[in-house]
């Protein structure tokens, strides 16, 4: 068989469903193979764009999300998506393509190492230098992609490789079940969960990595226990739920934090230190126990004192059966500070000042949402009003990215995310600077059919750092930009253009774009100018009061 047929199979045996990129002369071969597999190609307008599409599809499956590109500029340009992937823990395969490796005339022309480049930035990165061993490698590559905790793998499939023939045979995946927590560690976190006066539930980003939403809740409603969330850990348990006390968007000073402080133990489901931090720990402050896939990375922020290593699903169940619920539990403090946490969520709710500012938005957003919608952000100041403001009701139902924190990815997060669930209602929403990072897959978008709304909040800055900027104290400089015209933009790609000309029109015609087919971007003019007093003053401020 030739060799680029028998690299298709193994990724066909892998149950591999899309491949994302920008093919290059040096990915003809595969090409032409992937032309009679069930394998669908999905050709992006940038690597980068293709790699956050594969990552994201890997995110909400489970399964390696794969990417293509050629060598040299077009491996280059996947460095981001690695980085995303491998930081958000998201199985991710990228596949490059490279001049012959035995005997080439063309000099050094677009060679680079891609291989030694993306070294830091994956679990494993490799030269395919032989037909008979891409069974093994692609076996390999996958088992340490979707393994905890995943992250980003990188084949180099050189030309001369492709075309050599092999009579080697696919690898069939082994039967494995993730390992579970040993019994002492079990009893040592029931002991401590029961000899704590305050204990408190974290929920972080690797319990949306698996199914661990049901045992959740049974652990919180039988227990009684109070929870939070980190950015990415939104959704495992639904943030309506009584006993939920926010998320920790900020690190420190936020109403949530009160809470955190007046816990002495905190049981930490799911974060690791890649995300940024919920709280600090104190020598002499709350204890931790980490409950996660993989040991506890330390960190001067991060030093839990025990560990629960094993499926978190099975340890928080394991915990559950043991736990007794204590006379001594005392949560009235918790529940005094969630009340100050609600009634803060609905300031400005309701404002029909425009440009829409960020809270209104937010409320708007999640009623044009159902439950099992999905929203992808990119990176900006509004992820933090996102974050703390938008009630998300299911796992995986708001997608940011809080490990890499790239800007760009929004609009390949959604898009992806719609190819995962064809029918759910998917938005992205971006802040100008992260929408023009990536605006040219609205092209794919459009010719891949898709029904998608995309939210772009302006406010003609890089509102972030102004954001930033203004905490530090300094003036304004250097962060304002220009920007297109964004409905004429969209529509001459294909999609449809809208514009928000006052705060009451935003939520009737997100709905009105949900209803009729295709790509909707909606240009939202965004009022920015309370960030600095609400994020970094008034919720400092009144938190301390309470
Ligand atoms: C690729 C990348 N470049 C730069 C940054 C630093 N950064 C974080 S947010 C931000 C500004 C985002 O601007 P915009 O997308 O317009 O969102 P806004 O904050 O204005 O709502 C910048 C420059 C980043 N996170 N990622
Ligand atoms: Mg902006």
């Amino acid at each position: 068989m030739k060799a680029s047929d028998l690299f298709v199979k193994a990724l066909e045996a892998e149950g591999v469903e899309y491949i994302f990129g920008v093919p290059g002369e040096e990915n003809l071969d595969l090409l032409e193979s992937l032309r009679g597999s069930r394998i669908k190609l999905i050709l992006n307008r940038h690597e980068q764009a293709a790699g956050f599409m594969a990552a994201t599809y890997g995110r909400l499956t489970g399964k390696a999300g794969v990417c293509l590109a050629t060598l040299g500029p077009g491996a280059t340009n996947l460095v981001t998506a690695a980085a995303y992937a491998q930081l958000g823990g998201m199985p991710l395969l990228m596949v490059t393509g490279q001049k012959p490796i035995k005997s080439s005339k063309q000099g050094r022309f677009q060679i680079v190492d891609v291989v030694q480049m993306m070294h830091p930035l994956t679990k494993f990165t490799h030269q395919i230098a032989s037909g008979d061993n891409i069974p093994s490698r692609i076996r390999e590559a996958f088992r340490l992609i979707e393994e905890e905790r995943p992250g980003a793998a990188h084949l180099e499939f050189p030309e001369d490789v492709a075309v050599e023939e092999t009579t080697a045979d696919i690898l069939p995946k082994s039967i494995t079940r993730r390992a579970t927590a040993e019994q002492k560690a079990v009893r040592n976190a029931i002991e401590m969960i029961q000899a704590a006066k305050h204990p408190l539930l974290l929920i972080g980003a690797g319990a949306n990595r698996k199914s661990t939403s049901n045992i959740l809740s049974r652990f919180i409603d039988e227990t009684g226990i109070p929870f939070f969330s980190t950015q990415m850990g939104k959704g495992v348990v639904d943030e309506r739920h009584p006993l939920f006390l926010g998320n920790a968007a900020l690190s420190a000073d936020d109403f949530l934090h009160r809470a955190i402080d007046s816990a002495d133990l905190i049981i930490n489901a799911g974060h690791d230190v890649v995300e940024k931090p919920p709280f600090f720990m104190t020598h002499g402050g709350f204890k931790v126990i980490h409950i996660n896939f993989s040991s506890a990375a330390v960190d001067p922020v991060y030093f839990p004192q025990l560990e629960v290593v094993g499926d978190i699903a099975n340890s928080i169940w394991q915990i559950k059966e043991g736990l007794t619920k204590q006379d001594s539990w005392d949560f009235s403090r918790f529940m005094q500070i969630k009340e100050h946490v609600e009634e803060h969520l609905k300031l400005c709710i309701e404002s029909t000042s425009f440009p829409v500012c960020p809270s209104r938005l937010v409320g708007d957003v999640r009623k044009v949402m159902p439950s099992e919608g999905i929203i992808a952000l990119d990176n900006g100041v509004y992820k933090i009003w996102f974050a703390r403001n938008y009630k998300a009701h299911q796992p995986n139902t708001v997608l940011l990215d809080n490990a890499l924190a790239s800007m760009g990815a929004g609009l390949p997060s959604a898009m992806a995310a719609r190819l995962v669930h064809p029918n759910r209602r998917v938005m992205a929403i971006c802040g100008d600077g992260g929408f023009m990072m990536n605006s040219q897959e609205l092209e794919t978008a459009v010719r891949m059919k898709m029904n998608l709304v995309v939210l772009i909040l302006r406010d003609d800055a890089y509102g972030m750092i102004k954001w930033k900027q203004s905490g530090m104290g300094f003036d304004d400089f250097g962060l304002d930009f220009g920007n297109p015209d964004f409905v004429q933009y969209a529509r001459s790609y294909g999609a449809h253009g809208h514009r928000v000309e006052k705060a009451e029109d935003l939520l009737p015609l997100m709905e009105s774009c949900f209803s009729s087919p295709g790509v909707h971007v909606i240009d939202c003019p965004v009022d920015y100018s309370d960030n600095d007093r609400i994020l970094n003053k008034e919720i400092k401020e009144r938190s301390k009061l309470i």
